[in-house]
Protein backbone atom coordinates (compact mmCIF):
# COMPACT_ATOMS: atom_id res chain seq x y z
CA UNK A 1 0.00 0.00 0.00
CA UNK A 2 1.66 3.55 -1.24
CA UNK A 3 -0.29 5.90 1.19
CA UNK A 4 -3.04 5.56 3.68
CA UNK A 5 -6.26 5.58 2.53
CA UNK A 6 -9.05 7.24 3.96
CA UNK A 7 -12.70 6.29 3.50
CA UNK A 8 -14.27 9.66 3.94
CA UNK A 9 -17.93 11.25 3.46
CA UNK A 10 -17.86 15.05 2.01
CA UNK A 11 -20.42 16.40 4.16
CA UNK A 12 -20.12 14.59 7.44
CA UNK A 13 -18.82 16.50 10.13
CA UNK A 14 -16.65 13.84 11.62
CA UNK A 15 -15.09 13.21 8.30
CA UNK A 16 -14.27 16.99 7.71
CA UNK A 17 -12.55 17.04 11.02
CA UNK A 18 -10.46 13.94 9.61
CA UNK A 19 -9.81 16.18 6.53
CA UNK A 20 -9.16 19.33 7.78
CA UNK A 21 -5.66 18.59 9.06
CA UNK A 22 -4.40 16.58 6.00
CA UNK A 23 -4.99 19.83 3.82
CA UNK A 24 -3.15 21.98 6.52
CA UNK A 25 -0.26 19.64 6.81
CA UNK A 26 -0.63 17.85 3.19
CA UNK A 27 -1.06 14.87 4.70
CA UNK A 28 -1.55 12.58 1.80
CA UNK A 29 -3.65 9.59 1.46
CA UNK A 30 -6.24 8.36 -0.97
CA UNK A 31 -9.55 9.24 -0.61
CA UNK A 32 -12.28 6.60 -1.18
CA UNK A 33 -15.73 8.65 -1.07
CA UNK A 34 -18.72 6.68 0.47
CA UNK A 35 -21.96 6.80 0.23
CA UNK A 36 -23.51 5.27 3.49
CA UNK A 37 -26.10 3.36 2.29
CA UNK A 38 -23.72 1.49 0.05
CA UNK A 39 -20.43 0.84 2.51
CA UNK A 40 -17.66 -0.28 0.65
CA UNK A 41 -16.77 -4.11 1.73
CA UNK A 42 -13.28 -3.34 2.05
CA UNK A 43 -14.27 -0.66 4.42
CA UNK A 44 -16.97 -2.85 6.70
CA UNK A 45 -13.92 -5.40 6.82
CA UNK A 46 -11.58 -3.17 8.09
CA UNK A 47 -13.90 -1.46 10.39
CA UNK A 48 -17.23 -3.28 11.13
CA UNK A 49 -18.92 -0.57 13.14
CA UNK A 50 -19.48 0.87 9.35
CA UNK A 51 -18.46 4.95 10.69
CA UNK A 52 -16.58 7.10 8.92
CA UNK A 53 -14.17 8.61 8.65
CA UNK A 54 -11.49 5.63 8.56
CA UNK A 55 -7.91 5.62 7.79
CA UNK A 56 -6.32 2.91 6.94
CA UNK A 57 -2.44 2.76 7.47
CA UNK A 58 0.29 1.40 5.27
CA UNK A 59 1.45 -0.75 8.39
CA UNK A 60 -2.24 -2.15 8.50
CA UNK A 61 -3.63 -0.21 11.52
CA UNK A 62 -6.83 1.17 11.00
CA UNK A 63 -8.09 4.15 12.88
CA UNK A 64 -11.66 4.80 12.92
CA UNK A 65 -12.45 7.73 15.29
CA UNK A 66 -12.43 11.05 13.85
CA UNK A 67 -10.47 12.85 16.74
CA UNK A 68 -7.81 10.03 16.36
CA UNK A 69 -7.20 10.63 13.16
CA UNK A 70 -6.75 14.40 14.16
CA UNK A 71 -4.27 13.20 16.47
CA UNK A 72 -2.26 10.51 14.51
CA UNK A 73 -1.92 13.34 11.69
CA UNK A 74 -1.16 16.28 13.86
CA UNK A 75 0.48 14.17 16.91
CA UNK A 76 -1.47 16.17 18.92
CA UNK A 77 -1.81 15.64 22.83
CA UNK A 78 -5.23 17.21 24.05
CA UNK A 79 -5.01 19.83 26.46
CA UNK A 80 -7.43 19.55 29.31
CA UNK A 81 -9.34 22.76 28.10
CA UNK A 82 -9.17 21.14 24.62
CA UNK A 83 -10.57 17.68 25.42
CA UNK A 84 -13.19 19.87 27.62
CA UNK A 85 -14.84 21.81 24.81
CA UNK A 86 -14.33 18.09 22.23
CA UNK A 87 -16.37 16.30 25.02
CA UNK A 88 -18.94 18.84 25.17
CA UNK A 89 -18.90 18.97 21.22
CA UNK A 90 -19.10 15.05 20.67
CA UNK A 91 -21.21 14.56 23.59
CA UNK A 92 -23.58 17.32 24.63
CA UNK A 93 -23.69 19.24 21.01
CA UNK A 94 -23.84 16.47 18.90
CA UNK A 95 -26.73 14.73 20.81
CA UNK A 96 -29.34 17.71 20.75
CA UNK A 97 -28.15 18.52 16.98
CA UNK A 98 -29.13 15.14 15.82
CA UNK A 99 -32.54 15.45 17.10
CA UNK A 100 -33.10 18.66 15.90
CA UNK A 101 -32.05 17.96 12.25
CA UNK A 102 -33.84 14.63 12.51
CA UNK A 103 -36.33 14.18 15.07
CA UNK A 104 -38.47 11.65 13.13
CA UNK A 105 -35.38 8.67 13.87
CA UNK A 106 -36.18 9.35 17.51
CA UNK A 107 -38.93 8.72 19.65
CA UNK A 108 -40.71 12.00 21.44
CA UNK A 109 -38.09 14.21 20.20
CA UNK A 110 -38.95 17.78 19.85
CA UNK A 111 -36.79 19.58 17.68
CA UNK A 112 -37.32 23.00 19.23
CA UNK A 113 -36.46 22.55 22.75
CA UNK A 114 -33.00 19.91 21.07
CA UNK A 115 -32.71 23.39 19.70
CA UNK A 116 -32.70 25.12 22.73
CA UNK A 117 -30.75 22.49 24.17
CA UNK A 118 -27.73 22.77 21.52
CA UNK A 119 -27.92 26.44 21.94
CA UNK A 120 -26.58 26.51 25.42
CA UNK A 121 -23.50 24.41 24.35
CA UNK A 122 -23.38 27.48 21.16
CA UNK A 123 -24.16 30.34 23.83
CA UNK A 124 -20.89 29.00 26.13
CA UNK A 125 -18.66 28.70 22.97
CA UNK A 126 -19.30 32.28 21.80
CA UNK A 127 -18.52 33.15 25.75
CA UNK A 128 -15.29 31.39 25.59
CA UNK A 129 -14.30 32.67 21.83
CA UNK A 130 -14.90 36.50 22.92
CA UNK A 131 -12.78 35.53 25.82
CA UNK A 132 -9.35 34.25 24.60
CA UNK A 133 -6.93 33.10 24.31
CA UNK A 134 -8.00 31.60 20.62
CA UNK A 135 -8.31 27.99 20.20
CA UNK A 136 -5.46 26.23 18.22
CA UNK A 137 -6.15 25.84 14.73
CA UNK A 138 -6.55 21.52 15.64
CA UNK A 139 -9.84 22.18 18.13
CA UNK A 140 -11.07 24.49 15.90
CA UNK A 141 -10.84 22.06 13.18
CA UNK A 142 -12.53 19.50 15.56
CA UNK A 143 -15.48 21.51 16.12
CA UNK A 144 -16.87 23.92 13.23
CA UNK A 145 -17.90 21.51 11.33
CA UNK A 146 -20.91 20.58 13.59
CA UNK A 147 -21.35 23.92 14.29
CA UNK A 148 -21.46 24.26 10.34
CA UNK A 149 -24.14 21.11 10.74
CA UNK A 150 -25.75 23.01 13.08
CA UNK A 151 -26.73 26.47 11.13
CA UNK A 152 -26.75 25.09 8.26
CA UNK A 153 -30.14 23.01 9.15
CA UNK A 154 -32.24 26.81 9.62
CA UNK A 155 -29.87 29.31 8.06
CA UNK A 156 -32.34 31.77 8.68
CA UNK A 157 -32.97 31.49 12.58
CA UNK A 158 -28.85 30.79 13.11
CA UNK A 159 -27.74 34.01 11.53
CA UNK A 160 -30.61 35.84 13.92
CA UNK A 161 -29.11 34.67 16.98
CA UNK A 162 -26.85 36.53 19.08
CA UNK A 163 -23.91 34.36 18.96
CA UNK A 164 -21.09 37.30 17.11
CA UNK A 165 -18.10 35.45 17.59
CA UNK A 166 -19.36 32.44 17.12
CA UNK A 167 -20.81 33.41 14.06
CA UNK A 168 -17.37 35.75 12.65
CA UNK A 169 -15.51 32.31 13.37
CA UNK A 170 -17.79 29.66 11.71
CA UNK A 171 -17.81 32.32 8.80
CA UNK A 172 -13.98 32.80 8.75
CA UNK A 173 -13.46 28.95 8.88
CA UNK A 174 -16.07 28.23 6.15
CA UNK A 175 -14.18 31.14 3.81
CA UNK A 176 -10.89 29.60 4.01
CA UNK A 177 -8.82 28.13 1.18
CA UNK A 178 -8.47 24.99 3.49
CA UNK A 179 -12.11 24.37 3.70
CA UNK A 180 -12.99 24.40 -0.01
CA UNK A 181 -9.93 22.06 -0.24
CA UNK A 182 -11.26 19.83 1.83
CA UNK A 183 -14.81 20.02 0.52
CA UNK A 184 -13.91 19.35 -3.30
CA UNK A 185 -16.30 16.92 -4.59
CA UNK A 186 -15.28 13.26 -5.59
CA UNK A 187 -17.55 10.87 -6.87
CA UNK A 188 -18.19 7.43 -4.61
CA UNK A 189 -15.49 5.51 -4.95
CA UNK A 190 -15.68 1.76 -6.51
CA UNK A 191 -12.87 -0.87 -6.55
CA UNK A 192 -10.35 -0.35 -9.60
CA UNK A 193 -10.96 2.91 -9.53
CA UNK A 194 -8.47 5.14 -10.04
CA UNK A 195 -6.56 6.23 -6.92
CA UNK A 196 -7.59 9.51 -6.12
CA UNK A 197 -5.11 11.90 -3.73
CA UNK A 198 -6.13 14.12 -1.11
CA UNK A 199 -5.35 16.96 -0.79
CA UNK A 200 -5.27 18.21 -4.08
CA UNK A 201 -2.95 20.85 -4.60
N1 LIG B 1 -17.33 8.60 16.74
C1 LIG B 1 -17.20 8.52 15.30
C2 LIG B 1 -18.54 8.91 14.68
C3 LIG B 1 -18.53 8.91 13.17
C4 LIG B 1 -19.96 8.94 12.60
O1 LIG B 1 -20.94 8.70 13.30
N2 LIG B 1 -20.05 9.22 11.28
C5 LIG B 1 -21.35 9.17 10.66
C6 LIG B 1 -21.43 10.01 9.41
S1 LIG B 1 -21.45 11.73 9.73
C7 LIG B 1 -21.64 7.76 10.21
O2 LIG B 1 -20.75 7.11 9.71
N3 LIG B 1 -22.87 7.31 10.38
C8 LIG B 1 -23.27 6.03 9.93
C9 LIG B 1 -23.79 5.19 11.03
O3 LIG B 1 -23.76 5.62 12.20
O4 LIG B 1 -24.24 4.08 10.74
C10 LIG B 1 -16.03 9.39 14.84
O5 LIG B 1 -15.69 10.33 15.56
O6 LIG B 1 -15.44 9.12 13.79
Amino acid sequence: MAQPILYSFRRCPYAIRARMPMVRTNFEVELREVVLRDRPEHMMEISPKGTVPVLLLPDGTVIEESLEIMQHVLEWELSEEEAHWVERNDEEFKFHLDRYKYPNRYDDVDEIEQRRLASAYLSDLDVRLGEGPAFATQLNDALFPFVRQFANHDRGWFDVQPWVNVHAWLTKHLESEEFKRCMKKHKQWASGDVVTVFPTP
